[in-house]
């Protein structure tokens, strides 16, 4: 650490002091991340869990759904476990979990902890827990554990690497609307923590198994386009993930790999991996798709938004396209401001 920390400490947002002071006077915890773990759940469990573990704390970290392999190179990930918690904390630290069937392992949040603390960024989130720091404007429930874990003292390369991931992740790289110069600041100071956000970024967004690049190209001959080429969407099957030998867990990069086709304003990927059941996630680059996905059940950003869909594969390609064909038909929705 050098003196030049300091010019890129952000101010500490006010939401997050009561969050911070249930952490220092409470002995046991329990994180939970949203279900379908992906790097900004993961990366802010992670960060969390070494930071009051260096605390002398009792903290247990578990992702009902496994650690997908892109992050396994993060210091510590062994740390967090698949089992459930065996009994519940005194506190439980919900991440990024909007509503409390979204909690990894789908345990209510009583089961996990006696007082409970909900951090996320999402736009809509129950308000269900005794503690709660919501704030949309975040780029990512990194960002939002980053000031935690400053306060705590707990800012080192393993934490500063998973907190690094996640902003990554959750920002496409920095590619989204969701950045802003906070961001920025929060990235420089983790820097300065010794770690090599080009190799992570190398890890995160080049490095790819070669059975992950079949499904890829297996999923990428399903795309197709809507009309004016302004919505494409693409499909995959269980049988394809048996063919390419790939887990589910390891799609989490899947939407956003496909996800750049040129001129393309809404990508959606239609996910038939469970029966009787299609999970839809939509992205945007103008349209908000959000609303979108609130009209299903689901939920999500303005530009990233999934739900899950009752119904074959062809029910949902017929109900979502027509949404989405309405969606762009009302002026009040296309090409609002994205955050
Ligand atoms: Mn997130």
């Amino acid at each position: 650490m050098n003196q030049g920390i300091m010019q890129y400490n952000p101010p500490l947002p006010g939401p997050a002091v009561p969050i911070i002071e249930a952490l220092k006077k409470n002995r046991s915890f329990i994180i939970a991340p949203h279900e379908n773990i992906d790097g900004d759940a993961l990366g802010s469990t992670l960060a969390l869990f070494l930071t009051l573990d260096k605390m002398g704390k009792e903290v247990y970290a578990y992702s009902a759904d496994g650690v997908p392999e892109l992050f396994m190179f993060l210091n510590g990930i062994e740390k967090i476990k698949n089992a459930p918690p065996p009994s519940p904390a005194q506190v439980a630290v919900l991440l990024e979990c909007s509503y409390p069937d979204r909690i990894s392992g789908g345990y209510p949040p009583e089961r996990l902890g006696s007082f409970t603390v909900n951090i996320d960024h999402h736009p809509i989130n129950g308000d269900y827990t005794d503690l709660s720091w919501v704030d949309h404007e975040m780029s990512s429930c990194c960002e939002m554990a980053y000031y935690i874990v400053r306060e705590l003292g707990g800012l080192d390369a393993d934490t500063a690497s998973a907190l690094f991931v996640g902003i990554m992740t959750d920002t496409g790289a920095l590619q989204f609307s969701n950045v802003n110069s906070h961001t920025h600041i929060v990235l420089a100071h983790l820097l300065q923590f010794g770690i090599q956000g080009s190799e992570i970024i190398k890890k995160v967004y080049r490095e790819r198994p070669i059975a992950y690049l079949r499904l890829f190209g297996r999923v990428a001959d399903t795309l197709q386009r809507l009309d004016d080429g302004s919505v494409a969407w693409a499909d995959l099957d269980c049988a394809m993930l048996d063919e390419c030998g790939i887990e589910q867990k390891e799609l989490q990069t899947l939407t956003e790999d496909l996800n750049r086709i040129k001129d393309t304003d809404i990508f959606v990927l239609f996910k038939a991996l469970d029966e009787g059941k299609i999970r839809v996630s939509l992205r945007s680059n103008e349209t908000r798709v959000d609303n979108i996905a609130r009209k299903f059940g689901g939920g999500g950003h303005t530009q990233a938004a999934a739900f899950d869909f009752k119904g074959t594969l062809e029910e949902a390609h017929s109900a979502v396209l027509s949404e989405i064909r309405n969606a762009k038909k009302q002026p009040g929705l296309i090409k609002q401001e994205a955050r």
